[in-house]
């Protein structure tokens, strides 16, 4: 593992901007831009920033390797700002590339701090043009999804290299991966390696369907901690739980509970999150992402505002700023 150390820019003195290294416990008074070109050439990588007031962010976070390697794409996503993350799902099939880009550009100004694109059945034959399109419209990192081998673009930021662990179906366990690992090693597209566990949500979704595989049942919190578990012992960097697109019901939260208490990786989970409760309750019981979909397909993008509020300031164990030396 790489050790981090982190710096914090923050406004809100009447003699400028504020650096301070919390690790160090120094604190330096300066100027915004002097500043961050000194971050730059210092190898210091911008990670996140929070709201912006009157045009300016309030706090850009940053964070620096202390050995030669790059920071990972995990590294990247789960940031240090300490709450949840609200991610957003794009499924090519149910928009125009036009309605994509868009909805993606919305959400980002609404709190969304990941995009995804590609879901378990995708039959339209513009994935890659609709990949490119929402990359050109926000900043924050797009990535894939890929339901299988043939969802990979050169065009997104890196992928979600995941196996479907709670399943006993070869093809998605290591079959489709191993046809779509040359393809990603050729492009040079970064990956979070990751485990994706299917649960139970009232009635078959798509990706129960497409996979040919069962769902953990949902009241079995001891059996999806341990797929988690066997996970991160392979060394994965994080666990989807998903209740399928559409769920009737969401994964509940005594199983993210037990999940998250089992591991120490990042728990993301999706399916059937519709509303700013369910996404507060989610996150209250220690998901470091939330995904929504179908939520924003059927009522537009203004939920996600009132989803990103809903959760922002509530605490994230497993994204909040670490002592490298304790790493
Ligand atoms: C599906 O978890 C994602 O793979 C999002 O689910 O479409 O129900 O929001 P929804």
């Amino acid at each position: 593992m790489p050790r981090f150390e982190y710096a914090i820019v923050e406004a809100g003195t009447l003699s400028g901007w504020k650096i301070s290294y919390p690790d160090h416990d120094e604190k330096v008074k300066c100027d915004l831009m002097p500043v961050l070109v000194q971050l730059g050439s210092a190898g210091w990588e911008r990670v996140t920033m929070t709201d912006e007031v009157g045009g300016l962010p309030r706090r850009l976070f940053y964070k620096r390797a202390h050995s030669d390697k790059a920071l990972t794409l995990a590294d990247r996503l789960f940031s240090p700002e300490g709450h949840c993350h609200l991610w957003l799902l794009l499924d090519p099939d149910a928009q125009s590339t036009d309605e994509l880009a868009r909805i993606a550009s919305e959400g980002e100004s609404a709190g969304v701090s990941v995009i995804l694109i590609g879901g378990s059945f995708i039959a339209h034959d513009g994935f890659d043009d609709a990949v490119r399109a929402v990359k050109a419209k926000v900043h924050i990192p797009v990535l894939l999804f890929p339901g299988s081998s043939r969802q990979i673009s050169p065009h997104a930021d890196g992928v979600l290299f995941m196996s479907l662990l709670s399943g006993r179906n070869p093809q998605y366990l290591i079959g489709e991966q191993v046809m779509a690992a040359p393809i990603i090693k050729r492009l040079g597209l970064p990956v979070l390696p990751m485990a994706y566990l299917l649960i139970e949500s009232g009635r078959m979704t798509s990706a129960e369907f497409v996979s040919d595989t069962k769902p953990i049942p949902r009241d079995k919190s001891g059996l999806a901690a341990a797929h988690a578990m066997a996970a991160e012992l392979f060394g994965m960097q994080a666990v989807y739980l998903e209740a399928g697109s559409g769920a009737e019901q969401p994964v509940p939260s005594e199983m993210i509970r037990a999940v998250v208490q089992s591991v120490s990786i990042p728990i993301i989970v999706g399916g059937g999150i519709t509303s700013p409760s369910l996404a507060k309750e989610a996150a209250e019981a220690g998901a470091s992402a939330i995904v929504i979909g179908t939520a924003v397909e059927q009522n537009g993008s203004s939920l996600l505002g009132r989803i990103a509020d809903a959760i922002a300031t509530i605490p994230n164990p497993k994204s909040k700023i670490q002592n490298p030396k304790s790493i």
